[in-house]
């Protein structure tokens, strides 16, 4: 066998988010070929083919865990709403500020006038703060442009910052996130634009990997959000949903009869959503930055979720409205402290169900034969010391297809 371009490690440590009885490896030993976990398992037991192969890394305190991977953001985006936070305070409602023309329209009028490059670099800097505690994979939606030549000029911006650095980026097609200033009181024309121009021209050019909608009264409703899941359908795109964020609108089951990767928010989400999810194998995307930004009281049915084994992911949702967050590390500990998830329950939501929400958990998302070497090295003493700390950043290493990434 030829050992040449294979790699080998030793771990002290190992959590796998195989959530099986492999989910923790000690004094283990992992081999990547071209950039693929080949083989993993306790080091006493390593195949003698790789006994030539010289040791890349050992890693003999701390514990390594899959790449982490950031599944619902709005990264993209010009200027700020620092202003709305003060009027939110001041006991204006996010609903309230959105029907008075701001709130996501403010962020649109702000990112029109934003050239690509300016979006770029405002992202550059947001997605280094991810890439710095350990994330490997984002996902970026549009939805700030909603109109073709902005909603292109976002999801171009997306795209680029996957060479600039050393991440894997999805992109998703958000163009139905608000009704856009020159189609008001015009909601079904607008959903016919999306349809017909800005979903056929951004899958034309390859800039969306998923389709995306809010679903909400100040959303879209579910029938327009049906045209927008035909339309994606039809060009083979997969689709996911912002759904019972601020109220129930049946997003959930809607977006289940598509069969979408995720749905996200769910405050608001009911059994039947949850029942319907579940037999669609959905996962429910929670965004506890947003909870706890909108200070809702209102929390995700949790209890209901496990019941019906649904895959739960979490994610920043880093956005300048209800989320203006660049830390999904924090996130791992509101996740616990505010929907009162388990720590490993909050490590398996931003590793392998975060993958699954992005239809990616047969490539990514667990320390697994098969899998791209995507992983992290910690200094923490066991694994539930990144749901236990906030505010702390115990990343050293992060390593992407089994290569070490500098930033
Ligand atoms: N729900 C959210 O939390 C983000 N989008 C959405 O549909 C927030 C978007 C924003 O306020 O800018
Ligand atoms: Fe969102």
């Amino acid at each position: 066998m030829n050992t040449e371009n294979i790699s080998l490690f030793y771990a002290a440590n190992i959590y796998t988010a195989q959530g099986n009885n492999e989910q923790i490896i000690t004094d283990a030993a992992i081999v990547v070929a071209k950039g693929i976990i080949i083989w993993l398992g306790e080091k006493s037991t390593l195949p003698k083919v790789y006994d030539s192969v010289e040791v890349t890394q050992s890693f003999n305190n701390g514990w390594i865990t899959p790449g982490l991977i950031d599944c619902h953001t709005h990264l993209v985006y010009g200027g700020n709403r620092a202003d709305e936070f003060r009027k939110r305070l001041e006991g204006q409602s996010y609903e309230s500020i959105a029907r008075e023309g701001g709130g996501i329209i403010s962020t649109v009028k702000a990112t029109r006038c934003s050239s690509e490059q300016e979006l770029i670099d405002s992202a550059s800097k947001r997605l280094e703060g991810l890439l710095a505690e350990g994330v490997t994979t984002i996902e970026i939606k549009s939805g700030y442009g909603l109109d073709l030549e902005n909603e292109i000029k976002m999801l171009r911006a997306a795209r680029e910052l996957e060479n600039r650095y050393s991440v894997d980026i999805k992109t998703t097609c958000l163009a139905a996130h608000a009704l856009p200033p020159e189609y008001e009181n015009r909601a079904d024309d607008y959903i016919h634009t999306v349809c017909e121009s800005i979903l056929p021209a951004v899958h034309g050019l390859n800039l969306a990997d998923a389709v995306d909608a809010f679903c909400e009264n100040i959303g879209f409703t579910t029938a327009q959000v049906e045209m927008i899941f035909n339309k994606a359908q039809q060009l083979g795109l997969p689709v996911k949903l912002h759904a019972e964020q601020l109220s129930n609108q049946d997003g959930s089951t809607l977006a289940a009869s598509y069969n979408a990767l995720s749905v996200d928010h769910l405050e608001y989400l009911d059994e039947n959503g949850v029942k319907a999810i579940s037999e669609s194998g959905t996962v429910a995307v929670l965004l506890p930055g947003a909870f706890y930004f909108l200070r809702e009281t209102k929390l995700p049915p949790i209890n209901l979720l496990r019941k019906y084994k649904v895959p739960i992911a979490i994610a920043t949702d880093s956005n300048p409205g209800s989320s203006p967050c660049n830390s999904l590390l924090l996130m791992l500990n509101m996740a616990c402290t505010q929907f009162s998830m388990t720590p490993d329950e909050a490590l398996m939501a931003v590793t392998h169900h975060a993958a699954k929400a992005l239809g990616i958990a047969d490539k990514q998302g667990q320390i697994k034969i098969g899998q791209q070497a995507d992983f992290v090295h910690w200094d923490i003493e066991q694994p539930e010391d990144l749901a236990y700390y906030f505010g702390n950043n115990p990343c050293l290493q992060v390593f992407k297809k089994g290569e070490v990434v500098a930033f």
